[in-house]
């Protein structure tokens, strides 16, 4: 309904205020000194900051908006099953980067998604160290520090700009699917490929036009929800790496500004199974 509509405005605008909250503190915390530990595997790096910046945008999101459900990276404990319901749901990664994060590589974003009955409303990713905001909602499109964004139109992958990212998980076999996919776009050959260090801004990238696709195995909901329908609302295609539509709780995505592209790498990659965020633990 409009007023529903109208609702979800309001949650916007104080996830942009939170997202902006955050990011300061994220720019003080990369000044200071850093307390890393690892979670899964020895490269999965955790900092106090990722806690204490989920932490802050979850009570300030809760105080607003006390009914609705949140899932959060640093709060979704390992192996646990991480449930989309049709509830109100907050869906948020704090540090989007820790690895650059704990470098001081200035590649570093919050991200915060909102969806409603399964459904992406709106999302928000702020750029800590440049000050950008991207934002998009569901039918009022996507922009960047308020300017409308538009995605690449290219179609011919031999002249695309690709991103993906290295995940933690580094087993022979994982790592012999991704050199293979490398040498298949490299062999295509596309323009050049990126790997930036952060899921999120290298999706933004995509909704920008500033590179033709993204595409990656691994990640989580927390990594793409807001991504999602900012790229969508630039224009572009958003969807799982089998072809069909996304699913949040895949790991897998394909994000490209033309069908064309997103058809390339659904056809030509060679997907690496990571399970669903949403199994059994
Ligand atoms: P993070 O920094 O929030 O953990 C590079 O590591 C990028 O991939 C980051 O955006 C990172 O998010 C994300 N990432 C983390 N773990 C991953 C995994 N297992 N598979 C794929 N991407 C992952
Ligand atoms: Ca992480
Ligand atoms: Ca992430
Ligand atoms: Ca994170």
């Amino acid at each position: 309904s409009d007023m529903e509509a109208e609702s979800w405005a309001e949650c916007m605008d104080v996830a942009v205020k939170t997202a902006l909250r955050a990011g300061q503190m994220v720019r003080v915390s990369m000044m200071q000194e850093k307390r890393v530990s690892s979670k899964s595997t020895p490269t999965d790096l955790v900092t106090e900051a990722d806690q204490q910046v989920e932490e802050l945008i979850i009570s300030t999101l809760r105080e607003h908006f006390p009914s609705h459900r949140f899932i959060g990276e640093e709060s979704s404990a390992a192996g646990e099953k991480c449930i989309l319901t049709d509830n109100p749901t907050w869906i948020i990664d704090p540090i989007d980067g820790t690895c650059n994060f704990v470098h001081s590589f200035p590649m570093v974003a919050v991200s915060i998604g909102f969806a409603v009955k399964k459904q992406l409303e709106f999302g928000v990713i702020y750029h800590c160290l440049d000050g950008t905001l991207y934002t998009g909602r569901r039918s009022h499109g996507a922009f960047c520090n308020g300017v409308r964004l538009r995605v690449s139109k290219e179609k011919d992958v031999s002249k695309a700009l690709i991103l993906t990212e290295i995940g933690a998980k580094r087993e022979p076999h994982t790592l012999d699917i991704f050199l293979g996919n490398m040498k298949q776009l490299l062999s295509a050959p596309v323009h050049g490929v990126r790997i930036i260090g952060s899921s999120t801004l290298a999706l933004c990238q995509v909704a920008t036009g500033a590179a033709e696709a993204y595409y990656q195995y691994g990640l989580h909901c927390w990594d793409i929800a807001a991504a999602a329908i900012i790229i969508t609302e630039a224009g572009g295609c958003v969807i799982d790496t089998t072809g069909g539509p996304l699913d949040l709780m895949s790991r897998r995505v394909v994000a490209a500004g033309s069908q064309e592209i997103a058809d390339y790498i659904v056809q030509r990659l060679k997907p690496i199974n990571y399970g669903r965020d949403d199994d059994d633990p």
